[in-house]
């Protein structure tokens, strides 16, 4: 993460990287999604999901990578993240679709929305990371992100809980494109006004030692992943003392160690 990113990420509450994906993952992914629309049937049960096939690939992809250490922790070591997969769902939706209404931003003490920078690290708790798979431009249904509100010290007033509210940024970007933002971060759905489809997947990741969503993983699926993606969704702790001093640390996903 570089340090205008950082200062970026900080003063907004969110981050655009474009075009990150090549156009033939893009078409896997689509492809993906569009059966488990249209057919789910004809999808083995294990990859009847939205968070697998050729979607897992974006659950520890390099760019995001990179970003989630800085904002949500390091590596354990080799074999785990430091950050969890909190949750992964997808949204399909046809020209006109409307979206969430405006939710998150002001004060927090809940420490899954307790967004804090302190001596220059960043700690983004509950973080949403959105790939656009089709083209958004401007104002045309891109998420509506309220820029600052993540930090704000006062409520976000009822007049600006509407997604026509002047402090509403949003942005535009080709597709493939990487969206983050911190979920304390008043943001809304806004109606789709792209002729093709809004297709988007939108992961929620937690520090390792943390958990919002309740989880319902297929162990089949998550079988098939690499060991380290594998840690994105193991047991939610960090130290065990219950059996050494150095305890054993939390380093592996499996049927002794998975999330809930
Ligand atoms: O539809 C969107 O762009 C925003 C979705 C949203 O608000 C959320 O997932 O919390």
């Amino acid at each position: 993460m570089t340090d205008e990113q950082k200062f970026l990420f900080d003063l907004n509450g969110w981050l655009l990287i474009p075009g990150v994906l090549e156009s033939e993952q893009i078409a896997l992914i689509k492809e993906h999604l569009e059966q488990l629309k249209n057919n789910p049937d004809q999808l083995e049960s294990k990859y009847r999901h939205c968070y697998a096939g050729p979607v897992a690939e974006l659950h520890d992809h390099p760019v995001a990578v990179d970003i989630l250490r800085c904002i949500l922790g390091k590596d354990i070591n080799e074999k785990a993240y430091g950050f969890r997969l909190d949750g992964c769902y997808s949204q399909y939706r046809e020209t006109g679709n409307g979206g969430l209404a405006p939710h998150g931003g002001g004060p927090n003490v809940n420490p899954n929305f307790s967004y804090q920078c302190k001596n220059q690290m960043i700690y983004s708790a509950l973080t949403r990371v959105v790939w656009e798979l089709n083209e958004v431009e401007h104002g045309k249904g891109g998420t509506l992100l309220m820029s600052g509100s993540h930090k704000a010290n006062f409520t976000v007033p009822k007049e600006h809980r509407v997604a026509e509210s002047f402090l509403f940024d949003t942005y535009s970007c080709p597709p493939g494109s990487l969206l983050f933002f911190t979920e304390n971060l008043c943001h809304a759905g806004d109606t789709w006004q792209m002729p093709d489809p809004r297709m988007a997947v939108f992961n929620a990741y937690t520090s390792h030692q943390a958990q919002f969503h309740k989880s319902s993983w297929n162990p089949e699926t998550i079988a098939e992943w690499p060991e380290k993606r594998q840690s994105l969704v193991r047991g939610v702790w960090h130290a065990d003392f219950s059996e050494s001093r150095p305890p054993k640390l939390n380093d592996w996903y499996g049927d002794d160690n998975k999330a809930y």
